[in-house]
């Protein structure tokens, strides 16, 4: 048994050592040095390189190193017989309700517009919004849009939110399903995405949803990039519907240097950042699964193949 990290980032090693500091007596591997193959397990990985876990005969399970499992689908190389897992952490999650409160308040106080006029030296005071007045809307209400929209009631926004199933959060408008989809986007001033990227979410951020937003929507997109149609958000901004937007992820990490977005004026842009695996937090939760993978016991954050997250 063992457990190979596959992530192409610099984080590789700094992942591997904390796993050997929380269990010093585990066998666990970079796929970048020499390792027994068909003793693999458990493959940890983040974003790998397409074909790297069809290298392991004997894995039993596929972990991803984030919430989101979207790029382990994406690869049709993987093994499609055993589990995959994702990470749910109390950091992962509040971290990111974070994020979203600080985007939206810099926003309602207009710290994006007054960014923009000091790089051309402009003084304009602009009329800003308060906090009860604003109707925030979330796509998604798992592990972070729950915490997220949970939060931001108690900061006194309106908030509603929109999911699979019917949820019930205290102080939360919840609607649920395609068909009621509509009523949630009539009345959503500031649209937060944190949807998982499915067939069934791909490109739902588009022309047809913004046209059901009141004019001056906000919209947030930390989820990912596939949520996204780019041509229809520069469209809408562009023909003042939208009043802006900012993002966290994209279809292509890093963006390409020459996509139109890095130089939009009503785009703010962060580097899918908003909520990172906080390794102290979240590697006892792998090794639980790493024991229980050993035992032949249930798995923790199972993620369901036939929805696909
Ligand atoms: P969960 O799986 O816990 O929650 C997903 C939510 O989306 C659920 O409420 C689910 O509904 C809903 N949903 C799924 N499909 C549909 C659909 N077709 N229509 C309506 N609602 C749907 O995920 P998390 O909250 O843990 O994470 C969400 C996403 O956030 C991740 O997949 C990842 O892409 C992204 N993320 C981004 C980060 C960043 O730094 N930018 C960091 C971490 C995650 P139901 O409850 O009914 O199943
Ligand atoms: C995740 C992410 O899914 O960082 O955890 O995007």
């Amino acid at each position: 048994m063992g457990i190979v990290i596959i992530r192409q980032d610099e984080k590789i090693d700094s992942w591997k050592d904390a796993i050997t500091r929380f269990d010093p007596n585990s066998k666990v591997y970079s796929y970048l040095e020499e390792h027994p193959g068909d003793e693999i397990s458990m493959a940890l990985i983040w974003k790998h390189p397409k074909g790297s876990l069809a290298k392991y005969p004997n894995l039993k399970c596929i972990a991803s190193a984030g919430a989101g499992v979207d790029y382990i689908f994406a690869d049709s190389t993987a093994p499609k017989n055993i589990p995959i897992t994702r990470l749910v952490d109390p950091y992962l999650t509040s971290d990111m309700s974070e994020h979203v409160l600080a985007v939206i308040l810099s926003e309602l106080k207009n710290f994006n517009t007054y960014k923009l006029n000091q790089t051309k030296s402009y003084w304009k005071p602009k009329d800003y919004r308060r906090i009860k007045d604003v109707t925030v809307g979330i796509m998604g209400l798992g592990e972070l849009g729950a915490l997220t929209a949970a939060d931001l009631t108690r900061v006194g926004f309106q908030v509603q939110g929109w999911s699979r199933s019917q949820k019930s959060i205290s102080n939360v408008k919840t609607f649920s399903g395609t068909d009621s989809l509509s009523e949630f986007l009539n009345s959503t001033e500031i649209l937060v995405c944190l949807l998982p990227l499915t067939p069934a979410t791909e490109g739902i951020l588009n022309a047809s949803l913004f046209r059901q937003l009141p004019k001056g929507a906000y919209i947030i997109n930390v989820a990912r990039g596939g949520h996204l149609t780019d041509a229809d958000l520069i469209a809408y901004l562009d023909n003042d519907h939208l009043s802006g937007a900012c993002l966290d992820v994209y279809h292509q990490e890093p963006l390409p240097e020459e996509h139109p977005f890095w130089q939009h004026p009503k785009i703010l842009m962060t580097p899918h950042y908003a909520s990172v695996s906080d390794t102290n937090s979240v590697i006892p939760q792998i090794l639980e699964n790493y024991k229980r993978l050993q035992n032949g016991k249930p798995l923790l954050n199972e993620v369901d193949r036939k929805n696909g997250y």
